[in-house]
């Protein structure tokens, strides 16, 4: 890894799984970004769709692995929707078969909070899932790229920006945001989470957080790798409220690293309920302080 920019190439490991999984991923990959009108995340009638997606021949290869996709969620039931579609046949793609998928859905009402949401939601599925690789996920991105591993198979410390190249309309072409951007879709392994003290919990509304797990990164010394085939269609939504305290918090970032994050989120948030779908596993979260 070159500082905090190094791209993985995981090429010879895309091999050995084609190889091993008799599989061919070759990069390219067609999204549906129209759901059928009977896939409702929320209806029994998905059941179809997951007796589809996930009796498949699974690989040896991934095995060991338990893996947790975390969803950070409000009022987004169309690009759910729209992700879950295309996420699932991507994995069986893939023949990743030992992961979950988890919505941490924000009830309290006001500015919405991300880092809050992953931080409760990660500190959650340790006791009820323990996983051994988590990849936290943007709501409206849809991988594009059959190649783009949901794995950590390799993978040592260093969590992996999946999300590098994207694109915000269908036939337009692919942007890098900015080099060192770390926001939309990370993999990363639970005890490097950890050791970040996960992400900050006081970033309201939108933007920020991203930057501050960046960050918190650099502070620790992680390096973070961008795989070549990172490439994802950004969905449409309503604007969001910009957090207009961004850059003030920004500023002392790390100073504040090892007293806000995973370990005070239980002073902040706790989980009010927990419901399980035929897809996903969805845990609704209330915020509990004066914030
Ligand atoms: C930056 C934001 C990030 C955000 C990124 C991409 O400007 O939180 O844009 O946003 N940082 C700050 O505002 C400090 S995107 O174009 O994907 O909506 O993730």
């Amino acid at each position: 890894c070159t500082g905090n920019n190094g791209i993985l190439n995981r090429t010879n490991l895309i091999h050995q799984i084609s190889t091993i999984c008799k599989i061919n991923l070759n990069g390219s990959l067609k999204i549906n970004l129209n759901p059928t009108n009977d896939f409702q995340i929320r209806s029994s009638l998905t059941l179809k769709y997951v007796k589809l997606w996930k009796t498949f021949n699974t690989c040896s290869i991934f095995e060991n692995e338990t893996i947790a996709i975390i969803i950070s969620y409000r009022d987004r039931e169309k690009n759910l929707q729209t992700l879950l579609y295309n996420l699932l046949p991507f994995l069986q793609r893939q023949k990743i078969f030992n992961y979950k998928i988890f919505i941490i859905e924000q009830q309290t009402s006001g500015a919405f909070n991300k880092g809050r949401l992953y931080n409760i939601g990660f500190y959650h599925i340790m006791k009820i899932y323990k996983p051994t690789c988590v990849i936290f996920h943007d709501v409206d991105l849809i991988p594009e790229n059959d190649q783009n591993l949901y794995s950590c198979l390799k993978l040592t410390n260093h969590p992996l920006h999946m999300s590098a190249n994207v694109r915000f309309k269908i036939n337009g072409s692919y942007t890098t945001i900015y080099s060192f951007l770390v926001g939309g879709v990370l993999t990363i392994r639970p005890e490097t989470f950890i050791l970040l003290n996960g992400y900050s919990n006081r970033y309201f509304n939108w933007g920020g957080e991203d930057d501050d797990m960046g960050l918190r990164f650099l502070s620790k010394d992680i390096c973070v790798q961008r795989p070549t085939t990172g490439y994802y269609y950004a969905g449409s939504h309503s604007t969001q409220i910009r957090n207009e305290n961004r850059f003030k918090l920004l500023f002392d970032a790390t100073l504040r690293q090892d007293i806000d994050g995973l370990n005070n989120i239980d002073q902040l948030a706790r989980v009010t309920n927990t419901y399980e779908y035929p897809l996903v596993t969805w845990i609704t979260v209330k915020w509990i302080d004066k914030y």
